[in-house]
């Protein structure tokens, strides 16, 4: 008897790349991709594809894991039940966040969130290092150190009163990033706008979810990218803006890039799909909705679609941030807190993907190719994953995710296996479905079921790479006025 040439045949489904859709059989042996076409056997065991897509797993690269937020509230999920319900959801990488608080030492904080992502992870993970601290041991020491074993992404915060980073440390860090070629991500909102607006708002009552809307006022964001792009090309590092929410916000960084500046950004399905009046319920109930920056108008998610489509925004992540909504997260402050008691954060893990199939793919808006760019291979490829991650290759993982495109789901509470206890979009059709999940070729979900161990999800070291290159033009070059600033680097 000759031994199979492959372990699995993923056979009969229509293959989905950045670039094509083709029908093809997938191979896999051992844990990853070997042969790609048309006509292969000889394997262990099959899947039948016939009639569903095979895609790469998501790479889900914002994401918050039992992680302490800004106010100190623990999330509600573990490593394990924050991948379990990215698994159910198509995804089979996170990056999720090392964050560091005020007098904590960074690689003790490393050394923590490996610990819980070794006991609990179900995929493949990776960090990104929160920096709240910036002290000359964390920039100078620390950071490279933990770049070279394999945290290539930095991020931080310009407002949340704990977290913020002012603009002369935030040069400080962009210039260790740059010398340690890690991409530096960013939460970028104007924080004295923020508080300003708070202050005003509950001094005249205003105190109900809906007005952290309006609190975070729309100004606050293009201003505080204006500000951080400034600062970035000036050391003439690569950046990341996270969660993009207004069409200003996305008109100041179509600008950068026109520049040829170096500006990565992001945007997440609830700037997509909701709006501010999704915080408007009665009593507390808006605090489910409550995000930052928060949903805004349907103008602004149309002009966030538009800046996908031109490529301005590269990727789609969850920002994954989950509170139950009891005295545990949401209320944790009582059954009618101010909206500035109220932890921000929405779970989105397990419904990114769906949300965005449903919208892309089966209604058409941008396509399949554009899906799998938008929440696998570009976020793979900015931080340096790829052709590991966010590709169906041959030598790549085999994380694959097989969807069916017809299926229909309407979105409810009870369906999630994240520990939030609800899911924002309940209630929502939602048509095709991702119906067999394949982490490093095991199968880890088929048909509504769990088959994977905690702890077997593995670290992706990784260095900052192509993406995190400097441009090699400082502004200083491009302004000659300013010739002496490359000086001071
Ligand atoms: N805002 C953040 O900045 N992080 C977590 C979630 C959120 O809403
Ligand atoms: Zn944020
Ligand atoms: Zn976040």
């Amino acid at each position: 008897m000759t031994e199979p040439a492959y372990d699995l045949l993923i056979r009969g489904g229509r293959v989905a790349t950045v670039s094509d859709v083709f029908e093809a059989d997938v191979a896999i042996s051992g844990e990853s991709i070997v042969a790609i076409g048309r006509g292969l056997s000889g394997a262990r065991r099959e899947i039948d594809a016939r009639g569903k897509l095979v895609l790469p797993g998501g790479v889900d690269s914002h994401c918050h894991i039992e992680q302490l937020s800004a106010a100190g509230i623990m999330n509600a999920d573990t490593f394990e039940s924050a991948t379990v319900s990215a698994a159910f959801g198509g995804t089979t990488s996170v990056i999720s966040f090392a964050a560091q608080h005020v007098g904590m030492k960074l690689p003790q904080v490393l050394e923590d969130y490996h610990a819980l992502a070794k006991k609990g992870a179900v995929i493949d993970y990776a960090f990104h290092m929160i920096i709240a601290d910036p002290t000359k041991e964390t920039l100078e020491t620390d950071l490279p150190a933990l770049i070279k074993q394999g945290h290539g992404s930095i991020k931080i915060f310009m407002t949340y009163d704990r977290l913020k980073i002012d603009d002369e440390p935030l040069l400080d860090i962009l210039l260790a990033a740059r010398d340690g070629g890690a991409m530096l991500c960013a939460h970028a909102e104007n924080h004295g706008i923020i508080s300003w607006m708070v202050k005003r708002l509950l001094a005249r009552g205003y105190t109900h979810p809906k007005y952290h809307a309006i609190s975070h006022a729309r100004v606050s964001e293009a201003e505080a990218f204006t500000r951080l792009i400034g600062m970035a090309a000036l050391i003439d590092q690569p950046i990341m803006i996270f969660h993009v929410s207004t069409a200003e916000g996305a008109k100041v960084i179509r600008d950068a890039r026109g520049q040829g500046l170096k500006v990565f950004a992001e945007t997440c399905p609830q700037y997509l799909f909701l709006t501010a009046d999704d915080l408007d319920k009665p009593g507390a109930e808006g605090a489910k909705w409550m995000c930052s920056p928060p949903p805004r108008r349907a103008a602004d998610q149309e002009a966030l679609w538009q800046a996908l489509a031109l490529g301005d925004l590269q990727t789609i992540s969850s920002d994954h941030a989950p509170y139950r909504y009891d005295e545990t997260g949401k209320l944790r402050a009582g059954p009618n807190p101010s909206f500035k008691q109220v932890a921000n954060g929405l779970p989105g893990l397990e419904v990114r993907l769906p949300l965005l199939f449903d919208s892309m793919v089966s209604k058409g808006r941008l396509g399949v190719e554009k899906f799998v760019d938008l929440t696998s291979t570009a976020p793979a490829k900015i931080y340096n994953l790829h052709p590991r991650k966010g590709s169906i290759a041959v030598g790549a993982d085999a994380d694959i995710a097989i969807w069916d495109p017809v299926r229909e789901v309407t979105l409810s509470d009870d369906m999630m296996h994240d520990l939030a206890g609800y899911t924002p979009f309940a209630g929502r059709k939602l048509r095709g479905w991702p119906v067999t999940v394949l982490s490093r070729g095991r199968v880890i979900v088929n048909d509504g079921k769990r088959s994977v161990e905690a702890g077997s999800g593995r670290f992706l070291a990784r260095s900052g790479g192509e993406a995190a290159k400097p441009t090699g033009r400082l502004v200083s070059d491009m302004d000659p006025e300013q010739n002496f600033g490359a000086r001071l680097l």
